[in-house]
């Protein structure tokens, strides 16, 4: 008899361990997190390593400027979980309603994110975003073809170097260095000031090589072009590869931006989103993703294990000094179809 019930408990033992495996195995499979990132913003292998700690599949889409990503989202054309914006369009965001507040319970790595980078105004209270990246805009030149300083954006507007320029396909970077070559702040609502950066822009037109996104990089260590204006990650990528590249942050100042992680609204995956952003702020894994794309980042523990060879290049992290006169991206609101109108017809020319 005895025998008979152990056998019993043995099947029923069993039969329990098969469902509650299959029953994993099949959770495991529905499991997916949908990624909305930057192009080449990320070490592949860490999404590797993501989905191989917590069974979660990753499905990674890359955009190449916020306005695209914004758009897309607004449009509802994307079920994302995790968005990796700037500044500026997270703040849209917010007052959109477009994102998820975060549980910073689930998140308990945000302890080794700098303070500099926390209350920032685009999410003052840190409810939202925890910070992934932040840079400037600069000018990344090839020493061999320009043989004169590079401390001012007018370089852009100079004849010799006619069809040797390369922009930024993106709006409020190149309209707003444009603003700053003027001595007008990037976030400028005023009509005459826009109307100048206008006509500034359309005037350089022949000048410009092509206006370009992530392609900036191989274009520059390939020695297509002797001047591009870049965010200072690229630029620290492009001079790995060239040691003929160069960096400089103009002057007249430039865009100091942050670029955050975010869950939108339409995520459903809200707990697999903290803890991909908790995986981020591992520090293990946010040293090697900022030593793999270059880009400077806000994480204590990162920053420190970071070859000193990168710390220490002004590129990536600038002095204060260097940052006199830059100002981060504001949300235009109203305005910004007024910088729209003035890309459509640069591009149009
Ligand atoms: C990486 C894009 C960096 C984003 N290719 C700059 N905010």
């Amino acid at each position: 008899m005895k025998s008979v019930l152990r056998s019993l408990l043995i099947t029923l033992l069993a039969i329990t361990l098969i469902i509650g495996l299959v029953g994993c195995g099949s959770n495991k499979d529905k499991s997916v997190l949908k990624v909305y990132n930057w192009g080449d913003y990320i070490d592949p292998s860490v999404l590797d390593g993501f989905e191989e700690e917590y069974g979660i599949k990753v499905i990674y889409d890359e955009f190449a400027t916020n306005e695209e990503m914004y758009a897309k989202i607004k449009a509802g054309a994307g079920d994302y979980d995790i968005l990796i914006p700037s500044d500026y369009t997270i703040k849209r965001m917010i007052d959109e309603d477009m994102l998820h507040k975060l549980n910073f319970d689930s998140i308990p790595n945000y302890k080794y994110i700098d303070s500099r980078f926390k209350n920032l105004a685009y999410d003052p209270n840190n409810e939202y975003s925890v910070p992934y990246m932040w840079g400037t805009v600069g000018i990344l030149y090839n020493k061999n073809m320009v043989n004169e300083k590079v401390d001012s954006w007018e370089i852009l507007w100079d004849k010799q170097y006619e069809k040797q320029i390369l922009m930024l396909d993106s709006i409020r970077d190149s309209i707003g260095i444009t603003l700053k070559m003027l001595g007008y702040s990037l976030n400028t609502k005023n009509d005459e000031e826009l109307d100048e950066a206008k006509e500034a822009l359309i005037k350089q037109k022949p000048l410009v090589l092509a206006y370009v996104g992530d392609e900036v990089k191989d274009k520059m260590i390939g020695g297509e072009a002797a001047l591009a204006v870049v965010w200072s990650g690229d630029a620290i990528f492009a001079k790995r590869e060239n040691p003929d590249l160069e960096y400089a942050i103009p002057k007249e100042g430039s865009n100091l931006w942050f670029d955050s992680v975010v869950i939108p609204n339409v995520s459903k995956n809200k707990k697999e989103a903290e803890l991909f952003i908790n995986y981020l702020c591992e520090s293990d894994i946010a040293y090697q993703n900022a030593d793999y794309i270059g880009y400077a980042s806000p994480h204590i523990e990162a920053v420190k294990m970071l070859p000193d060879e990168l710390t220490n290049d002004k590129t990536a992290y600038p002095d204060d000094s260097e940052l006199v006169g830059s100002e981060v991206l504001e949300d235009l609101a109203g305005s910004l179809v007024k910088y729209d109108r003035i890309w459509t017809e640069v591009k149009s020319r």
